[in-house]
Order: structure tokens, then C-alpha cells, then sequence
């Protein structure tokens, strides 16, 4: 278990740096496994049982990461959440998985005690005073201890991760000690880890690609991760420049951002062991671009937050171009006809299903949505569509669903809708994302305004920040007389987006 080997780690070097942020003291083995106790220590003194929900809702930072891993120490399941959702989402994340827990920034503290007085299973919130500059007081008046359960049992959830849908509220998928383990596993299997890797972290943590790919990788090899509390490019590219690290993984968006810092110079990074693109499609224009500049050929590879990573391509052979590679060691992914779900030969584009041990148990308190999730013979039914290579490369070609991905990260269209729709001067509208160099896509809102309405783009914008984080605000909206709909009424997006996407 991935417990298991970082336990083994922190024994056998306790003296070697296994996390450092920028500018922080470097945090050793020992002293990690020692910080982790006396956090693990700390929510069992609160009555913390195992099961019991733990959001997080910090910025990238050390006790975030205590917490993460003393909440897996102890079989407790860890929610962590983005500090960018405003209340309204953050209070439906608590209500809905029934958190005994948040652990948040002090900073927060007059928005966050009103909402949570009106959670019955909320009951208590640890506030971090700075904590990005880790003060860490619980951990001083507390003594390691290892005598607390460990979490055996690999079909124990481990986390929870929030997803949105195209037909309902977030879900929580619940991603079990068993998931992680193989996930990670298979990942040091694939791209070689090792001890003296040093990871540049860059991504945020409360997704699996920051969380489980990256941070969950450097830990498990016993490697080193020095971590940035947020990508700012500039910054990044000075570090990947000094030599210091093997091991960089980023979303297109902050490739992109390198790539253009580099303007026209050839600046040398072959030195790096590892760089890899997901999250999002990684462009074709960015992938040559990346080698001309950089002599580095990324590696793209396929996840989603259900499962951590499925496929990927090779650290040694042909990373292909637009392909996303093939099934990582215990993972196994065919392509089917999206309606029958037959198998489709090689070269057919249909959905991508996933089957393997690091596929997730199911939606949090959602076994209608579970059994959706798979196909009757047990494949997890991805949504996106792809083919497969006669070589075994596989490659995405769209998506089924009505998804969004802009820097790297997912909105479904009707979540902004619905927020819209809330605004007293919107008739009907209908989200799309338009193609943009460096983000991939943009959120952009098409609206029909009540008769008589005067409200404006700003006007709107402002309302949808008071419900939705940030990355899910429309950056542009456009007043429009009708939206292109089908005889049933249904909002064409194609047509929409051919439209207004230019
Ligand atoms: C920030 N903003 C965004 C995004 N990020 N808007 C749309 N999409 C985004 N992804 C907002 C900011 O709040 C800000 O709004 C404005 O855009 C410009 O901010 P800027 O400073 O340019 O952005 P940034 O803070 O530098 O962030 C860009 C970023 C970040 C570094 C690319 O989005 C990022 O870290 N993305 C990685 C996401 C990720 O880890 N995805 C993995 C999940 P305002 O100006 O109004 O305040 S998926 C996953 O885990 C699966 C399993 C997988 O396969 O990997």
C-alpha cells in the first residue's frame, strides 16, 4: 500500500528531503513521518473515526499535506477542496458528503462560521492562521504515536473527490487505499520513478493531478518534491533551467505559458528525466513547439478523477504526437460503439472504457449514478470518444458529454447554466467553450435577456462569482435575440459555437 512504502521511506532515510516548499525549510522523511503522527494524533484526540468525511479547504501548503496523509493514516476520508469555490459551492461540498471536519484558512473565518452553523453533521472547524507560513500549532503539544488503526482493508475510500455531471449537482467519487495504490504502482512502473528524482510541483493539490500523480509519485519513490505554492511561469522556467530537478508535470496552459517565455530562443532542458502534459488535450502546435525550444519531448498521458491515470505514452519509445498512448501496466481500455457498447475494431472512433484496479468504487450516496458510471459488463464509461491504433496508441477525438476544459480544469455547462438562470434578467442561455491558444478553451455564455432587462456582461459576471469558483465564470458573454435549437427545443451547441466562437 502506498502507506505502507512511504512508512518504509520515512524509516529507512529520515534524514532525506522529501518536501520543500520555495522559500521553506526542507521537510525530511523523519521529520514528515513525525508531522504526520502527531496530526493523525490530533484528529483522533477530536473523536475522528474511520470513515468520517475531512474537507480541506487551504491553499498549497504544508498542513495541508499533514492533514492529507494523517487522514488517510487513520482510515478517515479526505475531501479536499479548492479555496477558489465561494460559499455557496463550498456549502453544498460539506452538506452533501456530511464533513465532521473542515480545516481552513483563519482568513476565511467570519464567512465560513456562518455556514457551517447550519450543517448538522459539521462539527468543527480547525482554522490554520497563515498557512502558508505554516505555523502548525497542533502539531507542538502532541506526541507521535503509531498505535492508531492503519487502513488495511484496500476497498476502504481513502478520498473524495468532487465531479461535476452533465445532468446533476457534483458528485463525490470515492477513491478507495486500493485505487491509490495501484494508481501509483502503475505510474512508477510506466515512468521509471526513483529515489533521486526531484520533482518541481507546480499544480495545485486539491486535484489528483497535483495530489495523487505528482505529490502521492515523489513520496512513493522516496524522491524529493520542492513545491510552488502557486505556477507562475517565469519562476518555474528559472528553476527547470538550474538543473536541480529531473521530474515536471503541468496542464497545456502552463506549458504553453513556458513554451512562450522561451519567445523564439532555444533554451536547453533535456536535462530533465521527465515532463509531462494532461489534464487536457496537450495541442499538436505545443508538442513540436515544446522540442524546437526546449529539446524536450512531452509525455502526454490520460486520467480522469475517477480512476487517476489510464493510459499514457512511453518513457522510452515514440511519443506520438495527438496520441495519449496506451493502457498503463494493470489497466485495460477498449474503444465501443457508444450505443450498443459493442467492442469496435482498431481505427473506430467510439467511447473509451477503463476497467482495472484503480477504478474508483463509486459516487458518494449516488448508486443510481454508479451503476451509470459502468457498462453491464463492468467498464467504467469514460464519456470521452477515441480510437485505438492497430499499434495500440490511442487517441482522443472529442468528448460525449457536454464538458468544458479550460486550464486544465473541467466545467459542465449546465452547472453555469442553472447559475445563470438564477439571474432575474436571463431568459435562456446556453454555455459553450471556444477554442483559445492558452487555456484550451474559455467558458463563454450566450444569453437571452428578459424583455425589458437592462443587466450587462459585468452584471453578470459579478453574479455568477458569487456562486461559482472562478475557473467556471463565462469570460465572455454575448447577448443574443435566439439561441440554435432542434425540433425538441434543444440548444445546438455546434451550431452555437460555429457562431460565436469565430
Ligand atoms: C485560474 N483562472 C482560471 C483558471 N485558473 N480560469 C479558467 N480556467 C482556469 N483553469 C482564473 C483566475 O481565477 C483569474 O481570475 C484568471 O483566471 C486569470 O488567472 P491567472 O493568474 O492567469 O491564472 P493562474 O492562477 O495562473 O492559473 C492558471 C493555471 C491554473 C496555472 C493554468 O488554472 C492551474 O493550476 N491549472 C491546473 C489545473 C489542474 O491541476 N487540473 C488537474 C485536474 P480573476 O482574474 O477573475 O481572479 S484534472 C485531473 O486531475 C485529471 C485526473 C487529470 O487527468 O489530470
Amino acid at each position: 500500500m502506498f502507506l505502507d512504502t512511504l512508512a518504509d521511506h520515512c524509516r529507512n532515510q529520515p534524514d532525506k528531503t522529501a518536501l520543500q516548499f520555495l522559500d521553506g525549510q526542507p521537510v525530511a522523511y523523519g521529520q514528515l513521518e513525525v508531522a504526520v503522527n502527531r496530526t493523525a494524533n490530533y484528529l483522533l484526540s477530536l473523536g475522528i473515526q474511520p470513515g468520517d468525511r475531512i474537507a480541506v479547504q487551504l491553499p498549497k501548503c504544508l498542513p495541508f499535506i499533514y492533514f492529507h496523509l494523517a487522514t488517510l493514516q487513520i482510515g478517515a476520508i479526505f475531501l479536499p477542496l479548492n479555496p477558489a469555490y465561494p460559499t455557496a459551492e463550498l456549502r453544498y461540498f460539506l452538506a452533501d458528503s456530511a464533513a465532521r471536519l473542515l480545516i481552513a484558512d483563519a482568513a476565511d473565518q467570519a464567512r465560513l462560521d456562518g455556514l457551517t452553523e447550519s450543517l448538522p453533521d459539521h462539527q468543527k472547524t480547525i482554522y490554520i492562521h497563515k498557512p502558508q507560513e505554516s505555523g502548525a500549532t497542533w502539531l507542538k503539544d502532541r506526541s507521535a504515536l503509531r498505535d492508531y488503526p492503519l487502513p488495511a482493508d484496500p476497498d476502504q475510500t481513502a478520498m473524495m473527490l468532487y465531479t461535476s455531471g452533465t445532468t446533476s449537482r457534483p458528485k463525490g467519487a470515492q477513491i478507495t487505499h486500493g485505487n491509490l495504490t495501484a494508481n501509483i504502482v502503475s505510474l512508477h512502473q510506466a515512468w521509471g520513478w526513483r529515489a533521486d528524482d526531484v520533482l518541481l510541483h507546480a499544480l495545485p493539490v486539491f486535484h489528483v493531478h497535483g495530489l495523487v500523480v505528482a505529490l502521492h509519485g515523489a513520496l512513493h519513490a522516496g524522491a524529493t518534491a520542492i513545491l510552488c505554492p502557486a505556477f507562475d511561469a517565469p519562476t518555474a522556467l528559472d528553476l527547470l533551467r538550474s538543473r536541480r530537478f529531473s521530474v515536471f508535470m503541468g496542464v497545456p496552459t502552463m506549458h504553453r505559458r513556458l513554451y512562450q517565455l522561451a519567445a523564439g530562443r532555444r533554451i536547453d532542458l533535456s536535462h530533465m528525466r521527465l515532463m509531462t502534459s494532461g489534464s487536457d488535450r496537450l495541442p499538436d502546435d505545443l508538442f513540436f513547439g515544446y522540442q524546437e525550444a526546449f529539446n524536450v519531448t512531452l509525455l502526454e498521458r490520460y486520467g480522469m478523477t475517477e480512476t487517476g491515470m489510464n493510459l499514457s505514452n512511453p518513457l522510452h519509445g515514440e511519443r506520438r504526437v495527438g496520441a495519449v498512448g496506451m493502457p498503463l501496466p494493470g489497466v485495460s481500455a477498449r474503444i465501443v460503439d457508444p450505443d450498443t457498447e459493442a467492442p469496435l475494431p482498431d481505427g473506430e472512433i467510439g467511447e473509451v472504457q477503463i476497467k482495472g484496479a484503480h477504478v474508483f468504487k463509486g459516487y458518494w450516496r449516488q448508486p443510481e449514478k454508479t451503476a451509470d458510471a459502468f457498462s453491464a459488463d463492468g467498464w467504467l464509461r469514460t464519456g470521452d470518444l477515441g480510437l485505438r491504433e492497430p499499434d495500440g496508441y490511442f487517441t482522443l477525438k472529442g468528448r460525449a458529454k457536454d464538458l468544458i476544459i479550460t486550464g486544465g480544469l473541467n466545467v459542465y455547462p449546465p452547472e453555469v447554466e442553472l447559475a445563470l438562470m438564477e439571474h432575474p434578467a436571463v431568459a435562456a442561455c446556453a454555455v459553450i467553450g471556444c477554442p483559445d491558444a492558452e487555456w484550451g478553451e474559455l467558458v463563454v455564455a450566450a444569453i437571452i435577456r428578459r424583455d425589458g432587462a437592462l443587466a450587462e456582461a459585468a452584471g453578470i459576471s459579478a453574479f455568477c462569482r458569487e456562486r461559482l469558483a472562478t475557473y467556471k465564470v463565462p469570460r465572455r458573454v454575448v447577448f443574443v435575440k435566439e439561441l440554435p435549437s432542434n425540433a425538441l427545443g434543444k440548444v445546438q451547441k455546434a451550431k452555437l459555437r460555429e457562431a460565436l466562437c469565430g
